[in-house]
């Protein structure tokens, strides 16, 4: 072989390699680990759609027709106090709180509710054209999942879309998504069927981090052989604390992100 060829043929493989042993920029996902603080209980018989705490208060709803409700949770005791209990004709969602208000979805009537936080009084509905699964916001939009992988954004007071984003994983739409926080920037998504949640750029879409939490499921399972799935994220900022549980899970974990 001529000194040239080679010459050719070692760039020829270089490139190859390079080519190879590059990913597509952005598709890092990180593994995200934790350490659980402290374990709450929970209503086991509460089939969990949403949490959030707000003003250092913690908020639930729950799904399925005859057993949908909004309530306000005293954390250590898990006891209820609750506040709205859904028409049977609907299957709550999840809930947030912004600006004093409860936005509430409902999963296929398409319609979502407005209760003023002080009085728990319905102050005004809204409608989308998809399934109501999780929802939480950034302050400047509500954001809403509905069991694919998109996830839309709603201008706070028209209540109306203004922007969707697709996530993915590797280029590979990730679906299912279900309840929703944000937290610093990220949204965070529990991924239904799986013990998973993940962490979203919220600009791209792209999964930038996965916490497994199939340990904490095995524990809601041993309590309760009934237990069904991961469902439900909130964060406490001042604590810097994620609180998560689940559907029928006897514990309510509060855990710390490692960096
Ligand atoms: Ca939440």
């Amino acid at each position: 072989m001529k000194r040239s060829c080679i010459i050719k043929k070692v760039i020829f493989i270089a490139i190859v390699l390079f080519v190879v042993g590059c990913k597509p920029e952005g598709t890092e996902t990180a593994v995200l680990k934790y350490t659980v603080a402290k374990a709450f209980p929970h209503d086991k018989t509460a089939f969990t759609q949403g949490l959030v705490i707000e003003y250092g208060r913690l908020f639930e709803s729950t799904g399925q027709e005859g057993t949908s409700w909004i309530a306000e949770v005293d954390i250590t005791s898990g006891k209820q106090d609750k506040k709205v209990l859904l028409d049977s004709s609907y299957f709550g969602e999840g809930i947030t709180i912004l600006g004093n208000k409860i936005y509430q979805l409902t999963w296929k009537s398409k319609v979502g509710f407005v209760y003023d936080v002080t009085n728990f009084q319905k102050v005004n509905e809204f409608t989308y054209s998809y399934e109501g699964w999780g929802i939480t916001h950034n302050n400047k939009n509500l954001i809403v999942s509905d069991g694919t992988h998109k996830i839309h954004f709603l201008d706070t007071a028209t209540l109306k879309e203004v922007n969707t984003i697709e996530v993915k994983q590797n280029a590979i739409p990730v679906d299912k998504l279900n309840e929703l926080e944000y937290i610093d920037g990220y949204l965070f998504a529990n991924r239904w069927m799986t013990n998973e949640v993940l962490k979203i750029d919220i600009a791209t879409g792209a999964v930038v981090g996965k916490l497994d939490l199939s340990q904490l499921a095995v524990e809601a399972n041993q309590a309760n052989n009934s237990a069904d799935v991961l469902n439900g994220i909130a964060y406490e900022k001042k604590s810097g604390l994620m609180l998560v549980t689940g559907k029928g899970w006897p514990f309510l974990f509060a855990l710390r992100l490692e960096e």
